[in-house]
């Protein structure tokens, strides 16, 4: 399957940014490698035409892991550094323009009209909120409509764009291995390593290299791991992050492996909040037969068919316990999509 990016599209977002004069690009919560690189890209883009543009972390620190990135220190953290005067918001990544931390509340009147939006994304139930949108659910990762966006635009892809996308590729396809991943990726991955991108830290950063901390995390919750029915879910608490010394995205792999486990239909991962009131959900599955996107937005959650997540609200174990049993119901007889309705999380890929 190979998709294109409408020509009119695509130059309405390059007049937008090639126009603008300073952009500001959000990215969504638990930012990930593919919401962290594909503004970085942008950012290197829309340099070489005199633009500047400023990738923006919404909710958290930069994630350690994703340190390797270049341009890194040119990245804002909401909070901790000031905001450029912006008129133009450029999203990528982003399903929902709500979900963006506090950044979200404090800027509403920006997200909702008063700056233009670009929105350039590949999740199934973005509902098309920018005054462009290049939404294209069947690409495999933002990075890989990024790529299609600059060559349209005959961008030069640099070395630095070239490692960025790479990141963003191999980060939300797991290194090729997820069935998202078309002949059109594995091509793309290709002329971005002849671009100049280097796979090894990409490689090394997203999917070796751990801190300990990541290793205590990962057997607190191993220890905790529990099955109801076809369901294999554990929780980790906020005392397991303390006593671990773990930052809340180094329990990023964690599901996906526990997704792995035969005689599993689906695995889920509880973290606790903060204030010790609810969980966010992350949910997986292998199987094509099961839409995780669909039983999360039955919660008011979303994300893709084989990622999802949401939120859980309660701290009892009964909220918990019911919480398995309707996942299961729901396994049982899927819910159809209703991807313009559903209210979106971002749910890590
Ligand atoms: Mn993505």
């Amino acid at each position: 399957m190979t998709w294109k990016i409408d020509p009119d599209e695509a130059a309405a977002a390059r007049g937008r940014l090639h126009g603008a004069r300073t952009v500001l690009m959000p990215t969504h919560q638990n930012v990930d490698a593919d919401g962290l690189s594909s503004p970085i890209a942008m950012r290197q883009a829309l340099a070489q035409v005199g633009v500047d543009a400023y990738p923006l972390v919404t909710d958290t620190e930069i994630p350690s892991s994703l340190k390797f990135l270049p341009d890194i220190d040119a990245v804002l953290v909401y909070g901790r550094d000031p905001l450029p005067d912006y008129d133009l918001i450029c999203m990528i990544d982003c399903a929902d323009r709500r979900r963006l931390g506090r950044f979200s509340k404090d800027e509403a009147d920006k997200l909702d009209g008063s700056v233009p939006i670009v929105n350039i994304d590949h999740h199934v139930t973005n509902d098309r909120f920018g005054a462009v949108n290049i939404v294209i659910p069947d690409a495999a990762a933002a990075a890989e409509i990024v790529t299609e966006l600059l060559r349209a635009w005959g961008t030069v892809i640099t070395p630095p764009i070239a490692q960025s996308l790479l990141a963003g590729l191999y980060g939300d396809t797991l290194g090729l291995r997820t069935p998202s991943t078309t002949s059109q990726t594995i091509r793309t991955v290709a002329d971005l390593v002849d671009a100049g991108g280097d796979l090894m830290p990409v490689v090394d950063c997203l999917f070796r290299l751990k801190p300990r901390s990541t290793v205590c995390l990962w057997e607190h919750g191993l220890s905790n791991v529990s099955w109801a029915g076809q369901i294999i879910w554990t929780e980790l608490t906020r005392a397991g992050f303390r006593d671990c010394g773990a930052a809340m995205d180094e329990a990023e792999g964690f599901v996906n492996f526990l997704a792995g486990t035969q005689g599993s239909r689906i695995a889920v991962i509880l973290y606790q909040d903060e204030d010790e009131r609810g969980w966010r959900v992350s949910m997986r599955s292998l199987e094509t037969a099961v839409d995780v996107s669909a039983i999360a937005a039955d919660f008011g959650g979303g994300g893709h068919p084989r990622a999802a997540g949401m939120h859980l609200d309660g701290h009892t174990r009964a909220d918990i316990d019911a919480f398995l049993h309707r996942v299961a119901e729901l396994l049982e007889a899927p819910p159809r999509p209703s991807p313009a309705r559903a209210a979106v999380v971002h749910a890590g890929r």
